[in-house]
């Protein structure tokens, strides 16, 4: 696929660099857990001439003429994205998770109201009520967190907090969390103190299509995604909800929070649905869970910290304190061997979120290229070579050219 046969001949300078980000996404290993490899249909419907329009309003009530096909695009996105995920209401308009989650506040809040979410340090999302965030700065934000010995969510300790600060909404989902988050229990939080409970599912999402992680959708008033990460499909969002909530969904989106739908982007959402409702895309999830479990396990017996001591999901933790190394410096020395992940805070960290004292490390975007348990266990190899050898520039570059190798075997963008 020629990428920037176009772009080549109107502006040299960022067609090169698109191709040598092409190069990057080819002959690594990129393994952040929120990343993946969206397919051609993908990327040809976002960068098709729907992005022309202004299609503001939703379909069969827009403010802009010319907008037959856009409402075609968009009924056919929405009753995709209701089948998929078996949800009353979908609005397909988010521009991304964060706007997603945006929305639905300011669907039923006041600024100053309570909301109660997982803190950012220990695997939380910053719109669940970061300071950082509108979240934070808007509402009056609690957080709940992880138990100190096994890492897990204490639904006990929750209960309690929500009990005391009465949150409007709840949040519950995160973006470092490897286990099963039990979204009947929050539910039953969040009915216990007269809140709205919104799950935010933008790492679980695919898994949950998928049905090897429980959905919230029976549970929740509020589901939140991105639709690029484990669902594979552009970079954006979506909101699912009760039928009882869709018009406040609705006007909070937009005009409350967005003007004109990127409707290129709406059209990949479409096709990302159908993708995913597929077989083959459950055979993928499922390959992506056992990889996951697969690393963890390996990089456990090499003795190293995952927290939790495993994964539920296409996601893991490590906690590097016991290695004497920084998140920092462990991503950097993986990235100069071709393998790619982000450092991550673990629960109770003591480093600033700059350095950090672990990495997450995810499976969706290597399984999408073919690679099974086999390669994962050379991985694990790799990893562990690498974070004892993290000052040994020559050592980490015979890793590169094994990893570079490995990629030729898993092409991507043929
Ligand atoms: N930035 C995403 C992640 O990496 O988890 C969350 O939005």
């Amino acid at each position: 696929m020629n990428f920037v046969s176009y772009i080549k001949k109107v502006d040299s300078e960022v067609a090169e660099l698109i191709e040598k980000e092409l190069k990057r996404q080819q002959e690594n290993l990129l393994m952040i857990a929120s990343e993946n490899y969206a397919d051609e249909a993908i990327l040809q419907a976002t960068g098709s001439i729907l992005t022309n329009k202004y299609a503001e309003g939703y379909p069969g009530k827009r403010f802009y003429q010319g907008t037959e096909f856009y409402d075609r695009i968009e009924e056919i996105a929405i009753e995709r994205a209701k089948k998929l995920f078996g949800a009353e209401h979908a609005n397909v308009q988010p521009t991304s998770g964060s706007q997603a989650n945006q929305a639905v506040y300011l669907s039923y809040l006041q600024p100053g109201d309570p909301i109660l979410g997982m803190d950012l340090s220990a695997g939380g999302h910053l719109t669940h009520g970061s300071t950082a965030s509108s979240s934070g700065k808007i509402y009056k934000a609690y957080y709940y967190g992880v138990d100190p010995e096994t890492y897990l969510i204490d639904y006990e300790k929750v209960k309690n907090i929500a009990i005391k600060v009465k949150p409007k909404i709840i949040v519950c989902g995160a973006s470092a969390y490897p286990r099963q988050i039990d979204f009947k229990k929050f539910k039953e939080i969040a009915d216990e103190v007269g809140a709205l409970l919104l799950a935010d599912i933008a790492h679980y999402a695919g898994l949950v299509a998928a049905g090897i992680y429980d959905s919230p959708v029976p549970y929740a008033d509020f589901v939140t995604t991105t639709t690029h990460k484990t669902l594979k499909g552009p970079r954006s969002g979506l909101i699912l909800s009760q039928e009882i909530h869709s018009k406040k969904i609705n006007s909070a989106v937009f005009p409350g929070i967005q003007g004109g739908p990127l409707m290129h982007i709406i059209a990949a959402k479409a096709i990302c649905f159908k993708e995913a409702m597929t077989e083959e895309f459950k055979i993928y999830q499922k390959q992506v869970l056992t990889n996951a479990k697969t690393l963890a396990d390996a990089l456990i017996k090499k003795g190293y910290k995952v927290l939790t001591g495993g994964t539920d999901c296409h996601l893991i933790l490590i906690d590097l304190r016991p290695n004497n190394i920084t998140g920092k410096d462990a991503a950097i020395s993986l990235e100069k061997a071709g393998i790619v992940v982000n450092k991550n805070a673990v629960p109770f960290d003591t480093q600033s979120p700059f350095i950090t004292s672990g990495i997450r490390i995810g499976t969706p975007a290597i399984t999408a290229r073919g690679i099974k348990e086999k390669e994962i266990l050379l991985i694990a190899d790799w990893i562990d070579f690498v974070l004892k050898n993290i000052n040994d520039e020559s050592k980490i570059s015979d890793i590169n050219k094994k990893v570079k190798d490995l990629c030729k075997k898993f092409p991507v963008y043929k």
